[in-house]
């Protein structure tokens, strides 16, 4: 993925990357993860490319935060603290005019409402004021560039903004907080956070007046708007992820054209497949789908004999199986056959049956079974 995006860079010749986190998926990122971020930061940095990273909610603010002063000089712009919110990161325009991206880190409006002296602590209040303190810094910039000329901000005024939220179609009231989500499936947010007041959804016209809203958290790359979209993870997650596009946007601040789609295909692909065993293990979905990570759901009405292993033996990624099949009205509990069992052979069988989906013992198997029992017996 870190390829693929180095490689975009220097195709498109882009001057900046925003990355609205999360840039790893933990606290405490694995070593070589550590060393891969940097590998990459190092490689745009001698392109001549500047980066802005906001932490996600998955990563420590303060670690990735760790040495962004010294970062800073080299054009690596990490905005991990709460002040850092309205800070902009400032480009001149080659036309002259000036553009300035605000990171606002992942706030979690528990930690974070009281700092912004807000009573209730919810992802849409917080928000809010936040980007109510950047319109009054932009404003204060554009007002300063105006009278003392020249000074800070030149020329006509874009403003960037990032954040790692749930953001959706729908007005800024309690009332109408769950309409329009305009998500796929499985893109639910992945934290359980505390649904105060339902406002853990942050309502898109909070966004307006910016000329770009470049999103993290939602998995699948999308637009929310012409001007607010996600980026998406560079890869799949979980087979919910099977049919997202992956891979950025590439926006141009001198045309301020709407955002292009740029597809990431990276890594092995995935594929759920469902049908009776005899169909899974048929040449095309075999030939097809055997460098897939697959998700099977078996339909068998009754599970066939070593079922998993064979399914196993054709698709060695094999990520995830159920079998589906076994819906019968009359298929009983395991625990209701154990009730009703009369025999110790009974209660095996019934066993049998309900680790197995169904298929009780073969003609061999009950031998064994008696051959057990009798051994068994006092
Ligand atoms: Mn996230």
């Amino acid at each position: 993925m870190l390829e693929a995006l180095c490689t975009a860079v220097a195709e498109h010749a882009v001057d900046v990357v925003l990355i609205a986190g999360d840039v790893y998926d933990r606290a405490l990122p694995p070593e070589w993860a550590v060393a891969a971020l940097e590998g990459c930061l190092q490689r745009l940095v001698d392109a001549g490319v500047q980066v802005i990273i906001t932490p996600g909610n998955h990563d420590s603010a303060a670690r990735l935060g760790f040495g962004r002063g010294l970062m800073r000089r080299s054009g690596v712009h990490i905005r991990s603290s709460l002040e850092d919110a309205w800070i902009p990161v400032e480009f001149t325009e080659p036309t002259g005019g000036t553009t300035l991206v605000y990171g606002v880190p992942y706030l979690e409006p528990q930690l974070f409402a009281p700092a912004l002296g807000l009573e209730r602590a919810h992802h849409t209040g917080v928000t809010a004021e936040v980007i109510r303190r950047i319109w009054a810094d932009a404003e204060a910039r554009r007002a300063a560039a105006e009278t003392a000329a020249a000074e800070t901000v030149k020329g006509p005024l874009t403003v960037i903004l990032m954040a790692h939220l749930f953001a959706a179609h729908g007005a800024a009231s309690d009332s109408e907080r769950n309409i329009g989500v305009d998500v796929a499936a499985g893109d639910a947010p992945a934290h359980h956070e505390d649904t105060i007041g339902g406002l853990t959804v942050v309502p898109l016209e909070l966004f307006a007046g910016f000329d770009y809203v470049a999103l993290g958290h939602l998995h699948g790359r999308q637009r929310l708007s012409t001007t607010v979209r996600y980026s998406g993870s560079p890869l799949r997650y979980s087979f919910s992820e099977t049919h997202q596009a992956k891979g950025a946007w590439l926006w141009d601040s001198g045309t301020r054209d709407s955002a292009q789609p740029l597809d990431w295909s990276i890594g092995r692909p995935l594929a759920q497949l469902e049908g009776t065993l005899e169909e899974l293990l048929g040449e095309e979905p075999v030939l097809t789908h055997r460098d897939s990570f697959v998700q099977v759901k078996l339909t068998d009405s009754v599970r066939p004999e070593r079922a998993f292993q064979r399914v196993q033996e054709s698709y060695p990624h094999l990520a995830s199986f159920t079998h589906t099949g076994r819906q019968d009205a009359s298929h009983r509990t395991y625990s209701a056959k154990v009730e009703q069992a009369r025999t110790d052979t009974e209660v095996i069988e019934g066993f049998l049956e309900h680790v197995r989906g169904g298929r009780g013992p073969s003609p061999e198997e009950r031998e064994l079974i008696d051959q057990g029992l009798q051994a068994v017996r006092p």
